[in-house]
């Protein structure tokens, strides 16, 4: 072929879900001209979903950001960088010198997490600027499961994943990795295993209110009422006890608090939970029965059981159930994933550790305590909006929408024109970043280097794979880990000309000293070579629990070996960790923290509350990634996909229609959605996406615009929390539904 002679083949790990497929990519100088699988990649083996190949059109977008924009009158106007760094520096400097740290707020992201410079660099920004306002998505998402591991395992993303692979029974609660591809559980290509695990023998259960895309691959789906898992999982582990079907094998001397636990659950009987949850007490008994009794099986719950009132009992209970079941830490079962780099489960002394605190702090209005470092995002507008000392004046926000992703973002939207002054690093000018004063513009993935530091934790299989940067900066544009670098810079007080990779050597410096002064100098010298984010890879992977610990043990890998092995480096299935992981005080598992202990007072109090009439719960869709690639041509077209799915008898019974348009309310708020009639739903069930509503003024993405949808999060109620995670209730709101004439 002729015009092949310019083309070369790149490979990159995709950013765009947690699945973190490894992709191959051709290109014709600097043009895409496709993208698919890479085969020979270690972990993904060649699969790809309609997003991957999106890239293209991502780093091709005409609305993506490619300079600082500055708001002069109202209007965004391109800057150049230096102006931009001047700016912050005279805006940010004496609304922290005036009122404080805790004045100037910080806000990350979703894609952070895809971002190794802005992983790598956030904590440094977040300390330079001193601020106990710290939130993120995190509080919208997974913080139940981190704190219900940390209290459990001693440290925050010890989260056990089920070994697909060698599994015979999987008990999915909350979770549609058939769209969403994973999440808390890196696994490409699920329908694959899914599929080929069936073949085996084994049977998946999926417990949803919506027969959703994994449901029906599963084997068995039962409806459950939304926000009422907790109570589903108390009569599995009640019954484990009733019937004596308590094996913890290999883990007993291992755990402390199954006696408690056992207490604890005793008056949750199947039979008193039943109508609750909405599944019937036999076939709860069933399922505790085929869990018990399974060779390799494992519990997983995901958003669905996190974004509840009992996030933290549910993700709690999940593991409950895998302990006592003999099925945590057991082939086939859920396993810990031992990451190659960057882990907290694989530093320091193996076997026991601090542990886990929360509630180091408070939040100033509401008094919700601090968990991980962050407090609740759903906190963010009262912060702003409430006058007094601490009061939140400046922010920054990084890869970060939550004008669309976090409940009543109407509120928020208000509160964001209220500050003094805002910053955002992002990639477009949307329904946040519009309340910015500047707009700092992010990089494309494909003008970044990448490796794995978060999801390489949450993996299947442990792997290492690194991506170099495919395509040239344009505009002169720093990386992302030199804009947040800069910033703290800023906000240290040592000006926004600083030397910006002679201060990364002295931060670099200072963090070896402290961690290990005696090698210090030699450690420094063999880095040398190296600066940013790679330099902290490459001396986590290399101290890491595969490292060649600089030569000292000349088999174990490094950055240069995982960037030479074509496709990254397999480390095998995951192996059995307890007690090397734990990091608890105690040495052992938690498996009754008194935190958790106290807090089952809730679902006692709640256990014969009534059923809502109507709830509305979230959707994913494939060709969607929460509320930022619908300005994605290749993801945007086909059938519009923000529709309200609601059961025929709901249909019948409230008057709508299908294809028609309905109203719906929850107090005073309400929006507009099209009605899609769907026996997928559970009775008394709406189900509408999340991070849609691109139609606010002011953005700048024009796909996006074109059908822009409704904001699901409009309805929903930023009073709503987790009291243990702080993380948002997203689930089983009580919503009123009629129909819109005309
Ligand atoms: N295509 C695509 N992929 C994505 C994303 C995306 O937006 N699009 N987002 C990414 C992100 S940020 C995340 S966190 C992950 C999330 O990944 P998943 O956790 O798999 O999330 P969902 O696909 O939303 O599936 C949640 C399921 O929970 C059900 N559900 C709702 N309420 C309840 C409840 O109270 N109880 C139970 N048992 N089920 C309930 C819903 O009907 C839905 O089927 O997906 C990631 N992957
Ligand atoms: N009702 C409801 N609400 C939900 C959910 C739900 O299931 N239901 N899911 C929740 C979940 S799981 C999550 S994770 C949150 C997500 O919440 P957010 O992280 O706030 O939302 P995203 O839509 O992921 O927005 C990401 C932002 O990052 C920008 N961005 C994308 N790539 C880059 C990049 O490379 N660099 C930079 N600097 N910026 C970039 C985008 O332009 C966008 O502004 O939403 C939550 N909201
Ligand atoms: S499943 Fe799709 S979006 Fe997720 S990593 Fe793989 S290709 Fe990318
Ligand atoms: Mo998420």
């Amino acid at each position: 072929m002729p015009n092949d002679i310019n083309t070369h083949i790149v490979h990159r790990i995709c950013p765009l879900c947690e699945a973190c497929c490894g992709l191959e990519l051709k290109l014709d100088g600097n043009q895409i001209v496709n993208i698919r699988g890479h085969e020979a990649d270690v972990f993904s083996h060649g699969y790809i979903c309609p997003k991957g190949a999106s890239l293209k059109d991502l780093h091709n977008d005409p609305d993506r950001l490619r300079a600082p924009l500055l708001k002069r009158d109202g209007k965004f106007v391109e800057i150049g960088w230096d102006e931009a760094f001047a700016e912050i520096e005279r805006r940010l400097l004496p609304i922290v010198a005036q009122h404080g740290g805790d004045a100037a707020a910080l806000v990350i992201g979703n894609p952070a997490a895809h971002k190794v410079g802005l992983m790598t660099y956030f904590p440094r920004l977040a300390k330079a600027l001193g601020s106990r306002n710290i939130f993120s998505a995190s509080t919208l998402d997974q913080m139940p499961k981190q704190l219900s591991a940390g209290l459990m395992f001693g440290t925050w993303l010890s989260v056990a994943v089920p070994d697909i692979e060698r599994s015979d029974f999987l008990l999915i609660l909350g979770a549609n990795p058939m769209v969403s591809n994973g999440s808390l559980w890196t696994v490409p290509d699920f329908r694959g295993k899914a599929k080929a695990m069936r073949a085996r023998g084994g049977r998946i259960v999926v417990v949803d209110p919506r027969r959703s895309e994994t449901a029906a691959v599963a084997d068995e789906h039962h409806f459950i009422r939304p926000g009422a898992d907790v109570f589903l999982l108390l009569g599995l582990v009640q019954t484990l006890f009733d019937e004596k079907l308590v094996r913890l094998g290999r883990l007993a001397e291992h755990t402390n608090g199954v006696d408690q636990v056992a207490a604890a659950v005793q008056e949750f009987t199947p039979e008193r939970v039943a109508a609750r949850c909405g599944i019937a007490a036999p076939t709860i008994r069933a399922l505790a029965r085929e869990l018990a009794q399974a060779r390799h099986a494992a519990v997983y719950g995901r958003i669905g059981t996190c974004t509840q009132e009992y996030g933290t009992l549910c993700s709690w209970l999940v593991d409950v159930l895998n302990v006592l079941t003999g099925h945590l830490d057991a082939e086939g079962g859920a396993m810990f994933p031992k990451a190659a780099a960057f882990a907290a489960n694989t530093l320091g002394k193996p076997g026991s550790g601090r542990g886990i605190v929360t509630a180091r702090h408070k939040s100033r209005v509401s008094g919700a305590p601090e968990v991980m470092g962050e407090l609740p995002i759903t906190c963010l507008a009262e912060e702003i909006e409430t006058p007094g000392q601490g009061q939140v004046r400046a922010l920054i926000s990084i890869a970060g929408n939550p004008v669309l992703s976090a409940p009543n973002g109407e509120r928020l939207s208000a509160a964001l024109d209220m500050l003094d002054f805002m910053v955002s690093i992002d990639i477009y000018l949307n329904e946040t970043t519009r309340h910015a004063d500047l707009i700092l513009p992010g990089s494309s993935p494909l003008e970044d280097s990448h490796y794995d530091i978060v999801f390489q934790q949450f993996s299947h299989r442990n792997h290492a794979r690194y991506s170099d940067p495919i395509l040239p900066r344009v505009n002169g544009n720093p990386p992302e880990w030199q804009i947040l670098l800069r910033l703290a810079a800023i906000a240290q007080g040592r000006g926004a000309q600083l030397d910006i990779e002679a201060f990364d050597t002295e931060l670099f410096t200072a963090d070896l000293r402290r961690s290990a002064p005696a090698q210090a100098d030699a450690l420094l010298g063999a880095l040398a070579h190296l600066t940013g984010p790679e330099r902290q890879i490459e001396f986590s992977i290399r101290t890491g629990p595969y490292g060649d610990m600089f030569g000292q043990k000349p088999d174990g890998i490094n950055l240069g070996k995982i960037k030479a092995a074509q496709g990254g480096i397999d480390l095998g299935p995951m192996q059995a960790r307890i007690p090397e992981l734990l990091r608890t005080p105690s040495g052992k598992i938690e498996l009754a923290p008194p935190m958790l202990m106290d807090d089952l007072k809730r679902p006692a109090a709640a256990l014969k509350e009534a059923a809502p009439e109507l709830v509305i719960v979230g959707r994913r869709h494939v060709r969607s990634g929460n509320s930022w690639m619908h300005n994605l041509p290749t993801l945007a077209k086909g059938p519009y996909r923000c529709t309200a799915l609601v059961h025929s008898s709901d249909v019948q019974r409230l008057g709508l229609h299908d294809g028609g348009m309905a109203q719906v309310a929850s107090g005073a708020r309400s929006i507009e959605v099209r009605v899609e009639t769907s026996e997928e739903m559970m009775p008394g069930v709406v189900s509408l996406p999340h991070g849609w509503g691109h139609d606010l003024s002011g953005i700048r993405m024009a796909v996006a615009a074109e059908r822009p949808g409704v904001n699901l999060n409009v309805l929903l109620d930023d009073a709503l929390r987790d009291p243990l995670s702080g993380n948002a209730v997203l689930s089983g709101i009580a919503i009123e539904m009629r129909p819109v004439q005309g």
